[in-house]
């Protein structure tokens, strides 16, 4: 055994049950997933698709793969599924490559007002292939005259929606109108609220975008990958072509497997449950925030943005920081119009995902927001607000047994 590596997956493992994870991205995978993902399959190379590989000895992984298809479709009621990118970045590389030429016109919301790295930023390969113009949020709320103003005027070849930091429900129906006056396509990336999507608490953009895409281990709860959904035959055949040969080689068929039980689990009652109290907790801990003084965005979903430099007078980064040292993750975020870089920034991003899945309660919530509170304003020390962690963390399902 390689003691050296074991030795620190076993601490990651303690930081992960002893702590409370606030990260909105995160989530913990069932057993289930966990086995399918650390299996055997990660022996097989498997190029191409299901059935027309460019390898011999596939016919398992082309099962678990097809099945990994159908449930993905059922769930979301997609015609056509590709399940191979290995993460949210490659499945919008790949929609972008199959929707659009090179230096294509793409109409978004920018990284620091709730979007994400490849939805233009100039750090990612996304704004050096396609030309991004951005539209604004008014108050921190998707304005959609604003964004029909904005669209009308740029012309765009697509408009996409879909983000990493925005707390609001968002009307689907409404951007596709806009992409049809306008005559463009529409994608959605629905990582952040796939599981919500999933559950039916949040519209179901396939109904309206030409493509969607997603990762698969946020609300969704299931292994770290993506996918990519679409009802145009054509445009799946450009899916494909896209991920494999274009941008990936063999596809990670141990985590296909994984994939494919996390569908299952989402198409559950009991996901339905969860992912009715994650909304219910993310609320229950922003309301209690609020009570107490501390400026927070409203929340319709599983994540709430709180501005710290408001309230505390700390930075993002120090809250991050702070937090951390009593077993508190979260992680710091841009607050839309914030007037500090995004290495310091004026806000944290708090998400109820992953304490969700442990068992967490809406007095959980609630007692989690007064700790915040206290914690950062000082009002009691890290020893209180350790011992608060553990008794809170101490209900909840270890994570070994999720
Ligand atoms: N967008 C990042 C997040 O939401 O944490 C992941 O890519």
């Amino acid at each position: 055994m390689d003691k050296e590596i074991f030795d620190l997956i076993n601490k990651e493992n303690i930081r992960q049950n002893e702590g409370i994870e606030l990260i909105a991205s995160e989530n913990y995978a069932s057993k289930d997933i966990r086995q399918a993902c650390g299996s055997i399959l990660t022996n097989k190379y498997a190029e191409g698709y299901p059935f027309k590989r460019y390898y011999g000895g596939c016919e398992f992984v082309d099962d678990i793969e097809n099945i990994a298809i159908e449930r993905v479709k059922a769930l979301f009621n997609a015609k056509f599924a590709n399940v191979q990118p290995h993460s949210g970045s490659q499945a919008n590389a790949a929609a972008y490559r199959a929707l659009l030429p090179d230096g294509g016109k793409i109409l978004s919301l920018v990284l620091n007002d709730g979007g994400h790295l490849t939805h233009g930023s100039p750090v990612s390969f996304s704004s050096h292939f396609y030309n991004f113009v951005h539209y604004p949020l008014n108050n921190g709320k998707l304005d959609y005259e604003l964004l029909r103003k904005v669209a009308l005027e740029e012309k765009p070849n697509l408009i996409l929606a879909g983000f990493s930091a925005y707390p609001y429900i968002i009307d689907f129906k409404r951007i596709k109108d806009i992409c049809d006056e306008v005559g463009c396509l529409f994608m959605v990336d629905m990582a952040h609220i796939a599981g919500l999507v999933a559950a039916g608490v949040h519209p179901n953009p396939v109904e309206y975008a030409d493509v969607v895409t997603s990762t698969t281990h946020k609300t969704l709860r299931g292994p770290r990958g993506g996918i990519i959904l679409t009802n145009n035959e054509e445009l799946a055949k450009r899916i494909n072509s896209a991920i494999f040969p274009f941008y990936q080689g063999g596809p990670l068929e141990h985590i296909i497997a994984g994939k494919a039980i996390c569908f299952k689990e989402a198409s559950s009652p009991e996901f339905k449950k969860y992912a009715q109290s994650l909304v219910e907790n993310t609320k229950a801990c922003r309301d209690k925030l609020q009570s107490l003084g501390a400026k927070v965005s409203e929340t319709e979903v599983h994540l709430f943005l709180l501005n710290v430099l408001d309230t505390f007078g700390i930075t993002g980064l120090d809250a991050q920081k702070r937090l951390e040292e009593i077993g508190v993750t979260t992680n710091k975020n841009m607050i839309p119009g914030d007037s500090l870089k995004p290495n310091k920034t004026s806000g944290l991003r708090i998400g109820f995902a992953a304490v969700t899945t442990r068992g967490c309660t809406k007095k959980d919530a609630e007692d989690i927001g007064e700790l915040i509170y206290l914690y950062l304003s000082n009002s009691i020390s890290p020893e209180e607000a350790k011992k608060k962690v553990k008794s809170i963390v101490s209900k909840w399902k270890p994570i070994e047994e999720i």
